[in-house]
């Protein structure tokens, strides 16, 4: 599908960025692995680089392709982190989680100089409503829930298509997918989850730096300003 084709563009459009003996954050989902890759060849072609995977799912992704890891222990500032989402605004104020990844997501993010977001034309809004993905702490599941409502949230605790039961992140916990429509002030919604006690990471993202998108099946590349 034209998805496809646009998430490979973006993505491998974001490889460029990749300056030999930088430390990268790489990310988790179908758009950032095609960074992933396109890195690889560029390492099989000499380029030295050290990668923090930010999910299991990264990790193979970067092993298979040849990129020597690092951790945030023993490389603790990134240069570059490059990731995907599953909603991003004309604010660059993005939503992420659709993959259960966010909670180290965020982490690798926040430890980055440069955090650039890649994604196809579908993701690129003009405000964010896509339902907001919230790691919890098992044991806060129905709290949490409970506290989302009274946010004006519709909670959902996402449920495996492959295991019976919850989604259970690399970290072990649950994650409650919070749809509450159009959000006008994604600031204030995410001091508010942040408050709920037992939320491990949400995810809104108001840090990104750059974001690498194709629209009209060209590459486009916007930043904060
Ligand atoms: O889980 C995440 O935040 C991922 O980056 C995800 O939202 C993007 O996945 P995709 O590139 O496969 O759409």
């Amino acid at each position: 599908d034209s998805n496809a084709g646009e998430k490979r563009a973006a993505g491998e459009a974001a490889a460029g960025m990749v300056r030999d003996g930088m430390v990268l954050g790489l990310g988790t989902g179908s758009t950032v692995a095609w960074t992933i890759k396109k890195i690889g060849e560029m390492v099989e072609e000499g380029m030295e680089v050290l990668g923090v995977p930010t999910s299991y799912q990264a990790q193979e992704l970067a092993i298979a392709a040849g990129i020597p890891l690092t951790s945030l222990d023993q490389d603790p500032v990134l240069d570059l982190a490059i990731d995907g989402a599953d909603e991003i605004a004309k604010d660059l104020t993005a939503i992420k989680g659709g993959g259960a990844a966010h909670a180290r997501e965020k982490v690798v993010a926040a430890s980055a100089r440069w955090f650039v977001i890649v994604a196809d034309s579908s993701k690129y809004v003009d405000s964010l409503s896509h339902p907001v993905p919230v790691e919890v702490l098992p044991i806060a599941g129905r709290l949490a829930s409970r506290r989302i409502e009274e946010l004006g949230g519709s909670p959902q605790i996402r449920q495996a298509k492959m295991k019976d039961g919850p989604v259970i992140t690399d970290n072990g916990n649950f994650v409650i997918d919070a749809d509450f429509g159009r959000i006008e002030d994604p600031g204030g919604l995410a001091a508010r989850l942040s408050e709920i006690p037992g939320v491990v990471e949400h995810g809104i993202f108001e840090n990104v730096n750059e974001l690498v998108v194709v629209i009209d099946g060209a590459v486009k590349t916007f930043r904060r300003e």
